[in-house]
């Protein structure tokens, strides 16, 4: 077998032709659709040639049938031009020239979902990072930017609404009951931007005033029977024009802005310019049948594709190694957004938790890779949480590094730099740089080294001197293709909190500073002494606040050394790590009994009152309160552990909920009546945190069967109030061990929602998540029901995704009967859709992470998969795994 080559960032090179000008006509027909393409195009004068001659123009194009090609006119012969799978090549052109080809493709057989395909009987494109080749034959690189029109022919009847990026400029009939209309794009873009949909749609309308005065009409188009579920993605496109505007002066370019809602789609969401296009589980939403978190999912995916009007697509990116230029940085301004919008400490709690488990463990596996990779094979395989959310992360440690208004001066410098081109990492962070005058050529290793950096922290108290000194050293493991790792700059914010529970006044090299301060780590170990401690009994330290910088930080806290911090320390986001900390220090115990086969084991006395405390404080904000009330989830545990044993985490975490369960019984009940006030829903983050704090509370009753838990879990179902309300009570029931209860529930509740889609994906989830061991019969009999389709990735993820990535115990089964489905399913996608097959995948490429028995089982599917003809996605995932 031919194995795919690898592209590298060093070889970067100029591209030798420029498109000035990009005319598209599609001539709609969902098996075969006929796409006219007149390039204008100049040789690049800024790229190296050799001679005069002009060099060989290279377009990409894939599954398409070319019919004809003319350069200025002229119709060429076959053998005027180089043809083959994946390029069309064409030597000896003029400087300046004009380029037509005609291209048939099929858009109903496009399962891949990337290019021009059918969802739902509409047409839709998803062309980032290189679905236009799947259009037409071009030169689908994004440092290629062009003005495009777009004309989109097509049956009146089926396909009413035809939509393109820009504005409108001309519509009319056609024969044979076809209409056409044509768009134009006034800004520059590289086709990765591009969009177009036709369909029979409705439309949502609202407008924006700018903040320098203009108008632009806002249309939300999604299939009549989603109408009503329109308003919050509107509202949070509303508020996310005004925050990009407050925050970081950036006003919106177009007359109109437009987001279409698609059943079928690989990811979130997409920037394209003008006409986003969502996945309508991003952007659908309705008291009914959306939670609380797909609520604010869809708040948070709305700002992340408007914001990539600036930091994407105005600026866009050079090459596909940058990627993290963009979507790190509009991860962060997501998030700060988010974080502005709802509760600022939750927010922060919650991409920390993801980030540590989901990221870290990226970074510890097969496939762990730099903010900016040095190479790659599918590119599709690297919209990563270490693109995104470290990526952030990165961005995040700039703007803490620098202060507010430093960042926002780098920002502006930034955008009025590079508007209207190509950019690289170095383009930002030398803008970043000449803005504050901060030298960041350490800094720039966090974008090429890859895995989770270590600090070893340590501290001793000398009473007498009243010195108290803190030692740090930092490491970062090998990873796959770099054994060495070179000192980052770390900033750790810190702390030391006094024996009354007020921050100490921190003193370094005779300085005070303020009760806290960012220290900078860019050694391998460095020691820094706080004076003027005399008189105060030990402090203990409060480390890496506000998670400062995405590293494991290991101190020897005691546990009443984490209990204090968990109810003194002055940072929200310490308070909660300390009760994680105390929390896993608890769950180790029960492991470790679980593994001297002791059931009986008890759980640690200080972690129950720490909880007492918790449900008794009275002052504690309701949101952040829910939070900590959680214990680390299990794939947070199994992270922590050298080898991860799946039914020890099991048991210790589902023992230590009982045993809380029962101790704090009454407070939990208590605890769910105080927060269970019904008004009208509202996704505000005051109501969420009422009805996070009653579910958690619920969740605890159930854990134990509770009767009086059962009661409210049944009473809150046949409520229906909501549906974080009622997918809460559902999933109670249904994962208890009283099948009479579950079972008759989720019948009358597919049965309620069997015509919408995005409710049965949670009926789907509710189900393969169930702890019991005879879930994998479920998860096979689901994959039949009519409601299932291996074809949406959707489906794929609430089914098989569910299964595989939550329920842990079961997944991970000693007979392999969980692996071997989740393969089978990899086997059939690798065919239907690649992108997907290549993420399911993921869990199996962890074996190394196992006992020696499921490593080899895990091994033997991995195998199994090889010996398919793979396509480029999966052979590059699976390699790397099996390497
Ligand atoms: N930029 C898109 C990425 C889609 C690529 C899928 N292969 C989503 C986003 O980050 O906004
Ligand atoms: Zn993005």
């Amino acid at each position: 077998m031919s194995q795919p080559a690898a592209i590298h960032l060093a070889d970067y090179q100029a591209p030798a032709w420029r498109v000035l000008d990009t005319r598209l006509t599609f001539d709609l027909a969902p098996s075969a659709t006929r796409v006219t393409t007149v390039l204008t195009l100049e040789a690049n004068p800024d790229a190296a040639v050799g001679s005069d001659a002009t060099p060989p123009l290279v377009l990409n194009g894939e599954h398409l049938t070319l019919e004809s090609v003319r350069v200025d006119g002229r119709a060429l012969a076959s053998d005027e031009y180089k043809l083959d799978e994946t390029h069309l090549t064409l030597a000896g052109l003029p400087a300046n020239c004009e380029l037509e080809t005609v291209v048939v493709i099929d858009p109903a057989a496009n399962t891949a979902l990337e290019g021009l395909y059918v969802s739902s009987g509409m047409f839709c494109t998803q062309c980032e990072a290189e679905g236009f080749r799947r259009i037409t034959y071009y030169p689908d690189r994004p440092d290629v930017m062009s003005v495009f029109t777009t004309t989109i022919i097509a049956d009146k009847d089926s396909y009413p609404i035809l939509l393109s990026n820009g504005n409108p400029i001309e519509r009319g009939e056609r024969e044979g009951g076809r209409h056409f209309v044509t768009w134009q794009d006034p800004h520059p873009k590289p086709c990765y931007l591009f969009a177009l949909v036709a369909g029979d749609l409705v439309k949502h309308d609202d407008s924006f005033t700018t903040m320098s005065g203009r108008d632009v009409a806002l249309e939300i188009w999604v299939e009549p029977e989603n109408l009503d579920k329109t308003q919050h993605a509107m509202n949070s496109l509303k508020a996310s024009m005004k925050w990009d505007e407050e925050v970081y002066g950036r006003e919106y370019d177009l007359d109109i802005f437009m987001i279409v809602a698609v059943n079928d789609f690989n990811m979130g969401a997409m920037e394209n310019k003008g006409l986003n296009i969502f996945n309508s589980a991003c952007v659908l939403a309705n008291p009914d049948t959306t939670t609380d978190a797909a609520f604010q999912r869809v708040e948070g995916v709305v700002a992340h594709e408007y914001f990539h009007n600036w930091s994407g697509n105005r600026v866009t990116c050079r090459d596909w190694f940058q990627l993290s230029l963009k979507e790190g940085f509009t991860v962060y301004r997501d998030q700060t957004f988010s974080a502005d919008m709802n509760s600022a400490p939750v927010k922060r709690i919650e991409d920390v938790a993801m980030l540590r488990t989901a990221q870290f463990a990226e970074d510890a596996g097969p496939t762990a890779h730099p903010v900016r990779p040095a190479s790659y094979i599918e590119i599709s395989n690297f919209y990563t949480l270490t693109i995104y959310e470290k990526g952030s992360e990165v961005v995040r440690m700039v703007a803490n590094l620098l202060g507010e208004e430093a960042f926002r001066r780098g920002s502006d410098l930034y955008f009025a730099r590079n508007d209207g081109s190509a950019a690289t990492i170095e383009d930002f962070i030398s803008a970043m740089s000449e803005a504050s005058g901060r030298d960041f050529s350490q800094f720039m290793r966090w974008y090429s080294q890859a895995g989770t950096p270590n600090i070893a922290a340590s501290g001793t108290f000398d009473a007498q001197a009243g010195t108290y000194s803190l030692t740090l050293r930092q490491s970062t493991p090998p990873s796959p293709g770099q054994a060495e790792k070179l000192p980052l700059v770390i900033p750790v914010r810190m702390g030391l909190v006094g024996a009354d529970g007020s921050d100490l006044t921190l003193t370094l090299d005779g300085e005070a500073l303020g009760t806290e301060i960012v220290l900078e780590l860019t050694e391998a170990e460095q020691t820094f002494v706080f004076t003027g401690l005399a008189g105060d009994a030990e402090p203990v330290p409060s480390l890496l606040r506000g998670f400062s910088a995405p590293v494991k930080l290991a101190f020897d806290y005691s546990r009443e050394q984490l209990a204090f911090l968990m109810q003194h320390d002055s940072d929200g986001f310490n308070r909660w790590d300390a009760g994680q900390r105390l929390a896993m220090a608890a769950l180790e115990d029960l492991m470790a009994a679980w593994q001297r086969g002791e059931q009986e084991a008890q759980l640690d006395e200080r972690l129950l009152a720490a909880y007492r405390f918790l449900l008794q404080s009275e002052a504690s904000d309701r949101a952040v309160l829910a939070e900590m009330l959680t214990l680390p989830s299990e794939a947070y545990i199994a992270e922590q552990q050298s080898v991860v044993d799946v039914d020890a985490i099991h048991w210790a975490r589902k023992t230590a909920k009982a045993q809380l369960a029962s101790a704090l019984r009454d407070d939990f009940v208590a605890l769910y009546h105080a927060n269970a006030q019904q008004g009208d829903y509202a996704p505000t983050f005051e109501q969420m945190a009422r009805r996070s704090l009653k579910n958690a509370a619920l969740s605890y009753l159930m854990s134990i069967e509770d009767e009086e838990g059962m009661r409210l879990s049944q009473a809150q179902l046949a409520a229906a109030h909501n549906m974080t309300d009622v997918r809460a009570a559902l999933t109670m029931l249904v994962h208890s061990s009283r099948t009479d209860l579950g079972d008759p529930a989720l019948k009358s509740f597919a049965e309620r929602w069997s015509h919408d889609p995005l409710v049965m994906d949670q009926w789907f989830s509710i189900q393969v998540t169930r702890p019991q061991a005879d879930v994998l019969d479920r998860v096979r009999f689901l994959m039949e029901h009519p409601a299932f389709s291996l074809t949406n990735p959707n489906k794929v993820r609430a089914l098989i995704g569910a299964f595989a990535g939550q329920n842990r115990v079961n997944f991970h089964r000693l007979d392999g009967e969980g692996y071997r489905l989740l393969a089978d399913v990899v086997i059939e996608l690798n065919r239907l859709n690649p992108e997907i097959a290549a993420r399911i995948i993921t869990p199996l490429t962890r074996y190394k992470r196992f006992d020696a028995k499921r490593q080899d089982l895990m091994k033997a599917e991995l195998e199994r998969i090889r010996g398919e003809k793979l396509s480029n996605n999966l052979y590059e995932v699976v390699e790397k795994a099996l390497a």
